[in-house]
């Protein structure tokens, strides 16, 4: 399969991010991708680099003022004198104005963003935009005849929605490569999240569609974060009522209760008829994944490919989650290698 990766990944290096009262060094490192690209080149895959999509290509999915405040965050920040990483520390929440912008840096940032570890560094931007262009790439690749592509992205994209970021998420790489291959004449997608967080990012961005189904397998948000997105019965809306399927599952969740779901999910792509698959590739469902709660063993990745690819559709992965460092090349490749088998 071919897997498109860029090493501008690296210049995202967030530092500290703030986690169960505690900054504690970033969950989501540099060291993730560097695992995954060699995991794949040592399994024969071949490396290709991301075509050059600008900005524009990114206004399908996301509001441009939320795209230019992502591009100059950084130099905003500098300009105030300040280093570092940016993390926001207040948000608009209920009672307080959501009508306007602050035109302050630290007022900006709380508006945009929804969580306090998600930090913003010098280099972010251009780590998010070639993580976006590796997803457009990879849809580029399957809208030109190709049977499958994998986005080996970084920073991941799910939890980032229209105007929005968190969740280690700036750009929401999946959801571009969904409107691609809508824009490339594929006139129903699905989009599978079986990352262990629910996307609540994708599910906001085709929330009032119904060229898209969006698909959700994750830790309830009765406990798990997000927290405020991803139960049951969120369903979508106008036109895209019914193209919405969240399937929610406790903490403890081992592979008899995941495959149930699968086979659901599943079922549910099938019977919408898509035309092409995208799916966001989390792998910390894995057990040994350190911020997450589910019970997959290894083994269970590359039954995880071989169910996607049974669907027989045209299809992009792309790279969301996955904390355990060590292990995460040996679980992506699992599922991309039971997936072309
Ligand atoms: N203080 C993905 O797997 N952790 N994102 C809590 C809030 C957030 C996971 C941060 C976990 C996000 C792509
Ligand atoms: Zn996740």
């Amino acid at each position: 399969m071919q897997i498109v990766h860029s090493p501008l990944h690296l210049r995202h290096d967030g530092g500290m991010e703030l986690h169960r009262g505690e900054l504690v060094p970033c969950y989501e490192q540099p060291a993730r991708a560097d695992y995954i690209r060699h995991a794949l080149v040592e399994a024969g895959h071949a490396l290709v680099a991301p075509r050059a999509f600008g900005p524009e290509a990114l206004l399908g999915v996301h509001d441009a003022g939320f795209v230019e405040f992502l591009r100059t965050a950084y130099a905003r920040w500098r300009e105030e004198g300040r280093g570092g990483s940016m993390l926001p520390s207040g948000f608009p929440a209920r009672g307080l104005r959501r009508d306007r912008v602050p035109t302050g840096i630290n007022g900006a940032m709380g508006y945009y963003a929804f969580d306090a570890g998600t930090p913003i560094v010098e280099g972010t931007w251009d780590a998010a935009l070639a993580a976006a262009q590796c997803a457009l790439s990879a849809a580029a690749l399957v809208a030109e005849g190709k049977r499958a592509a994998y986005a080996l992205c970084r920073p991941p994209g799910h939890h980032a929605a229209r105007g929005t970021y968190g969740g280690y998420c700036f750009l929401n790489n999946a959801a571009l490569a969904a409107q691609h291959l809508r824009e490339r004449g594929f006139g129903r997608v699905a989009l599978l999240d079986v990352d262990y967080h629910h996307g609540n990012g994708t599910q906001d961005i085709f929330w009032e569609r119904n060229d898209v189904l969006f698909v959700s397998i994750h830790g309830t948000p009765e406990t798990e974060y997000p927290y405020f997105l991803g139960y049951a019965d969120e369903r979508g809306a106008g036109a895209g009522e019914g193209c919405t399927l969240n399937l929610p599952l406790p903490r403890g969740t081992g592979w008899d209760g995941y495959v149930a779901a699968l086979d659901t999910a599943l079922r549910a792509i099938a019977d919408f008829g898509a035309d092409a698959l995208v799916v966001s590739l989390g792998v910390d469902t894995y057990e040994g994944d350190p911020i997450s709660a589910f019970k997959l063993g290894q083994e269970r990745f590359p039954q995880l490919g071989a169910r996607l690819a049974a669907l027989g559709l045209p299809s992009v992965l792309v790279q969301e989650g996955g904390y355990a460092v060590k292990e995460i090349g040996t679980n992506v490749a699992g599922v991309l290698g039971a997936f072309e088998r």
